[in-house]
């Protein structure tokens, strides 16, 4: 049996399990999980179980011959991963050889490819082959595809993140399952008005990918206030970051961000762009208020 997603850090927030090296530090996607659960321990006065988190730090422990499937990591997310004590073995795919994994429709993976398949072995030469010893981290690129068998029993540490340099590759990845969603339930798009199929198609978004767009969104927009505060704070208090939202981006990608700041400016102007198209044609996707 294999203990997977162990919600480690969210349950035992004072054992200080690690310290973030400073290249990993920029974390958007559990600085924002984080956020909305301080949010909800406000409202409801306490902290409700780690296990109803969606944080993505995570402990796995594992005996030997226990694995991990062939996958790419939850919403495009760069992670990586530390062996406290044991051994693993890394099969890693570089993206450029994605599309030869699943079927003509990307939906799905190509069964004959799993590991221990016989087309597997003529495959598999194309993979990275690493062995992560105790004490080793590895990372693993957006996108990358991998598959993980413990060597020994084995306690890890694994941790997955966003930020302004990964989250076109998560924003390209939602709208192309918004798509799939939709298509998914076209056959009820007579049975119902504009907004009830976009409110369907945004809960199949959320339930497949745990974030939909207004999610994202909300993401975007907590990470543009938190650097806003920062910023004032540290020019000694300029204004709220509240009152002028667009400003706010804009100065967000002029000042906050380095070199990922291009990306992420390019993700927001698409949202910009559709909240306006959506104000036309979608009431319901006039939803995140710092975008108004
Ligand atoms: O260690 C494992 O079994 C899986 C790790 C993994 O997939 C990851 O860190 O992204
Ligand atoms: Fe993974």
């Amino acid at each position: 049996m294999y203990l997977k997603d162990w919600h480690f850090v969210a349950e035992f927030p004072d054992y200080g399990a690690y310290r973030l090296p400073f290249f990993f530090a920029d974390d958007w996607l559990n600085a924002y999980y984080d956020q909305q659960r301080h949010r909800r321990e406000q409202q409801h006065g306490f902290r409700p179980h780690a296990a109803f988190t969606s944080d993505y730090r995570f402990l796995y422990l594992g005996p030997a011959g226990t694995w991990t499937p062939l996958h790419s990591d939850v919403l495009r997310s760069y992670s990586w991963s530390a062996n406290v004590c044991g051994r693993k073995r890394w099969l890693i795919l570089h993206p450029r050889y994605t599309h030869l994994l699943y079927d003509r429709q990307m939906l799905r993976m190509a069964p004959h490819l799993e590991p221990g398949r016989t087309a597997w072995e003529t495959f598999r030469v194309r993979f990275l082959l690493r062995a992560q010893e105790e004490g080793d981290a590895v990372f693993v690129p957006s996108g990358w595809h991998h598959c993980v068998e413990n060597l020994h029993d084995t306690l890890s540490l694994n941790h997955n993140w966003l930020n302004g340099h990964n989250c076109h590759w998560t924003w390209a990845l939602l709208r192309q399952q918004y798509v799939d969603a939709a298509e998914a339930i076209e056959d009820c798009r007579q049975l119902c008005s504009p907004d009830e199929f976009e409110g369907l198609v945004q809960s199949n978004l959320a339930a497949n990918m745990g974030l939909n767009w207004h999610g994202f969104v909300d993401l975007l927009g907590c990470t543009v206030r938190s650097a806003l505060a920062s910023l004032c704070a540290a020019r000694g208090g300029l204004s709220d970051a509240r009152g002028d939202p667009l400003s706010g981006v804009g100065s967000f990608s002029q000042e906050v961000a380095t070199e990922g700041g291009d990306h992420c400016a390019a993700v927001m102007n698409q949202l910009l762009a559709l909240q306006r198209a959506g104000r036309k044609e979608s009431p319901s996707w006039a939803c995140a208020s710092w975008l108004c």
